[in-house]
């Protein structure tokens, strides 16, 4: 099969002088239409040219080296801006790497559209072997929030504006949307398809919460004695920051951000309770979860970690009405847009609204502070060679100065440390492997997160994380990002330390080889690359990075034996009789 046989897009606008358009500029034209300016993908038959057509049509497209990586930087385009973002792939294999960011995107609650060429129907389904044959609309399906194809041209206006409005309302997540090769080439009259174009009109609405249900949240919440606001990243994604921000200082009530919703208020903040996080989570007796699922993260609501057998009393602000009762029975559901509910709260506290009782602010800044004092102990350490804790103080100190830097974190020890360590001041700046624990967001996350708002990012890697998505160090260097990657290097997954029992030559399964140097994978790509051993040169690295927003990859050389296995989550690991012997 040749490549689609047109080639057109130097010589846009349309074919045929300007009578007729084709499937290429329909679907073009049909996203910029609807404000989006951005593909992320990687090209090949069928999809090539319209690669092509995009970048001539004025669209940024930014070109990856694997298309997981590429739907990452769609989806973190997404969970930034409340836009679908675009993953553009070829057919099958190209579909399948895509398929697993689509599905961490759906799972995240974070808007994209996965667009990929697929092969002719007629071919597909009777299963004649074409090339890169497979049926991608049904094995799409589980893994997104809705699937569509389109078949004619006329229909490609509808069908962008479906994905669209299928991706951001209500609960957003990933959709896909397969496009046949023959409908790309697919050509009708030119002002006909411009009428089929569709702009999307209040692709998100607002969705106000009942009266009674506010009434109900608000009594919850005046009637408790040790209440507790927990913030999850649906609350960073609905970008009503002004009024969560109103509501925490209003109400008084102590505040936990889940990872991605630091910065949300400032981690600095006198009422979040952070520091001492098990203590509240444990203590308090109603919560108001903001944007947040009583998932596996938060213990699924229950349990020692909740102070169980105590019973607590849970309001929930979410969008999604199907999200309540899902683990333990909530008390007051506000189903809304989490502006909207938040606003209504805020109504409904008025002057006589009374603070929380001052024993259970005490009780929480008491921990707090001794908390952070350990904690501070444990920063000031300068042990070599450098452990997870002294490489994160270097960071942390260095980010301190410069609070609009977005930071990427993936790996066990590096995510779970970095989370705590590394503040966060402002919103929709921090992410992560989020609700998955995922490996392999990260360059994907760092290049979106880098186009997307043009400002500095700082990954911060474990150096098997690292490895997932290491070859877009390329991407990185080809488009001259201002992105930092620091790789936590201790020789292997979790740490390096772990031998063959049986003395044989491979190596333990969790074990790399030893001393490798990332940066010099940088350097191959003409971006600059450092080594560093010591939280001094991590800090020198790390500064001349930022100041001159170079490409750049710091391998920051930390103990080999420093990791827990699983960072935090050691006790998930299934333990083998045998192994433990
Ligand atoms: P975290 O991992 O930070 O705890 P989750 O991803 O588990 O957060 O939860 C995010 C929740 O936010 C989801 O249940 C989702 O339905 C909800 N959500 C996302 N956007 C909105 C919005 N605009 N309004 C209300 N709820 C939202
Ligand atoms: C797609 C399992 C969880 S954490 C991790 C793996 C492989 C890497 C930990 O080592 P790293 O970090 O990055 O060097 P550190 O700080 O502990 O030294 N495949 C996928 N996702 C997951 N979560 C895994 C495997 C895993």
């Amino acid at each position: 099969m040749a490549e689609a046989g047109i080639n057109e897009a130097q010589n846009s606008p349309a074919p045929e002088a300007q009578q007729t358009t084709d499937g290429f500029h329909l679907v073009i034209d049909a996203l910029k239409l609807n404000d989006i300016d951005t593909i992320f993908g990687l090209v090949g038959i069928p999809i090539t040219d319209l690669a092509r057509l995009a970048q001539a049509e004025g669209m940024r497209f930014i070109g990856f080296r694997h298309e997981q990586n590429a739907g990452n930087a769609a989806a973190v385009a997404g969970y930034m801006t409340k836009k679908p973002g675009i993953c553009l792939t070829v057919s099958a294999p190209g579909f399948l790497n895509g398929l697993t960011a689509l599905a961490n995107a759906t799972t995240n609650c974070f808007p994209m559209i996965l667009i990929s060429g697929s092969s002719e129907r007629e071919i597909v389904d009777l299963q004649q072997g074409d090339y890169e044959e497979m049926d991608q609309l049904n094995a799409a399906k589980p893994y997104a929030k809705a699937a569509y194809r389109v078949l004619h041209a006329e229909d490609i206006g509808i069908g962008v504006a479906r994905a669209i409005r299928a991706a951001v309302s209500g609960r957003p997540g990933g959709v896909y949307l397969d496009l046949p090769a023959k409908l790309l080439a697919q050509t009708i009259d030119a002002v006909k398809g411009q009428q089929s174009l569709v702009k999307v009109v209040d692709a998100a609405p607002r969705q106000i919460p009942a009266p009674e249900a506010v009434k109900r949240a608000l009594d919850v919440l005046r009637n408790a004695k040790r209440p507790l606001i927990l913030l999850g990243k649906g609350a960073a994604y609905a970008q009503a920051d002004a009024s969560i921000r109103a509501l925490v200082e209003k109400s008084g009530i102590p505040y936990l951000p889940m990872s991605m919703a630091k910065g949300l208020l400032p981690d600095t903040h006198a009422q979040s309770a952070s520091a001492a996080r098990s203590f509240v989570l444990a203590e308090s007796d109603a919560v108001l979860l903001v944007g947040a699922r009583l998932n596996w993260l938060l213990s699924h609501g229950k349990g020692k970690t909740w102070g169980a057998p105590v019973a607590k009393q849970f309001v929930q602000i979410d969008i999604a009405p199907t999200e309540i009762d899902s683990n333990v029975a909530i008390e007051a559901p506000l189903i809304g847009d989490i502006g909207s509910c938040v606003e209504a709260l805020l109504e409904g506290i008025g002057d006589d609204f009374p603070q929380p009782p001052a024993g259970w602010l005490d009780a929480v800044a008491q921990r707090k502070s001794k908390n952070q004092e350990k904690m501070a102990a444990t920063l000031d350490k300068n042990p070599t060679p450098m452990n997870f804790h002294s490489a994160l103080r270097a960071i942390r100190d260095v980010l301190k100065t410069r609070p609009d830097i977005n930071v990427v974190n993936e790996g066990a020890n590096t995510l779970d440390y970095a989370r705590s360590i590394i503040d966060m001041y402002q919103p929709r700046k921090r992410f992560d492997s989020g609700t998955w624990g995922i490996m392999g967001i990260g360059m994907g996350f760092a290049i979106g997160a880098a186009v997307t708002s043009g400002t500095q990012v700082v990954a911060i890697e474990g150096d098997s994380a690292f490895g997932f998505s290491g070859m877009e160090l390329e991407t990185i260097c080809r488009y001259d990002l201002p992105v930092c990657t620091i790789v936590f290097n201790n020789n292997g997954v979790y740490r390096g330390t772990d031998v063959n029992p049986t003395g044989g030559a491979d190596v333990a399964p969790t074990v790399f080889v030893k001393n490798a140097r990332y940066d010099r994978m940088m350097e191959a790509f003409g971006g600059v690359g450092h080594h560093a051993t010591t939280p001094e040169e991590l800090t020198a690295a790390l500064l001349e990075a930022i100041a001159s927003g170079k490409p750049t990859l710091i391998n920051a050389v930390i103990d080999e034996a420093a990791g827990t296995e699983s960072g935090r989550l050691t006790n998930l690991n299934p333990q083998s009789a045998a192994m433990k012997k």
